[in-house]
């Protein structure tokens, strides 16, 4: 059965410089350098069932000196924010998968000069694989709210990324087995960061929707304290 809701803000935890900025909406990093922050939804999802996640992004209104941009995170744990400036807040959290939207070329990255999408894996931001190999977009700096949708249909393994309701970037990949080493239990989240520029960073989420998988409870409850006895041992 598949399910759709709008998550309200108590759906999420704050971390860094993140702060609430109305109903739906959050912001993480201000017009100031060296700032990062991230969101993360509380209830762990299923890789196992397809999903797809609808938010609204808002990427700064400075273009040229406009920096860093955000990633949207599955990871096994939630509520951490990763390395700032070229990390954009992902850098370092591994296992996970990083969609990041980057607004700063960073040429020991590999970056392009246009903003660019890309895949990324285990808190990896460079360019140096064929999976993390970077799509150009044109200029998402403009001050505006733009809708991203994150799709994942198990069946195919497929991953796809809209902009504003057009397909930018898709893959075929187990993340499943290459990433979370079969815990299909993930976290998701979103993060942004500045560095040297800066930029406002923003997410207002939209809807989620899911098809609640019948074996999930029980996987669920296991998998949490497993996640939580992880989490108190550090
Ligand atoms: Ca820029
Ligand atoms: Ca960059
Ligand atoms: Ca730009």
């Amino acid at each position: 059965m598949a399910y759709t809701q709008r998550p309200t803000i108590e759906d999420f935890t704050m971390s860094g410089d993140t702060y609430e900025i109305e109903d739906y909406c959050f912001r993480l990093t201000d017009e100031k350098d060296y700032a990062s922050g991230s969101i993360w939804y509380r209830k762990p999802i299923s890789l196992s069932v397809p999903f797809s996640i609808e938010l609204s992004i808002m990427l700064g209104c400075q273009d040229e000196t406009g920096a860093d941009g955000m990633v949207f995170m599955f990871a096994a744990q939630p509520n951490r924010t990763g390395y700032r400036g070229e990390g954009i807040g992902f850098a370092g959290l591994s296992p996970s998968l990083g969609i990041e939207i980057d607004t700063w070329r960073n040429y020991h990255l590999n970056d392009p000069a246009e903003d660019h999408l890309a895949f990324l894996i285990n808190g990896q931001v460079g360019h140096f694989s064929e999976m993390s190999a970077p799509t150009p977009i044109p200029n998402l700096e403009d001050c505006r709210r733009h809708k991203l949708t994150v799709r994942w249909k198990p069946d195919q393994q497929r991953l796809s990324v809209e902009i504003d309701g057009k397909e930018i970037v898709a893959t075929n990949y187990d993340l499943l087995n290459r990433i979370f080493q079969g815990n299909e239990i993930v976290y998701w989240g979103v993060s942004a960061a500045t560095g040297r520029y800066n930029n406002f960073h923003e997410v207002c989420f939209d809807r989620l929707s899911y098809r609640t998988p019948r074996h999930l409870p029980s996987l669920r409850m296991k998998d949490v304290r497993k996640l939580w006895a992880m989490n108190n041992e550090r």
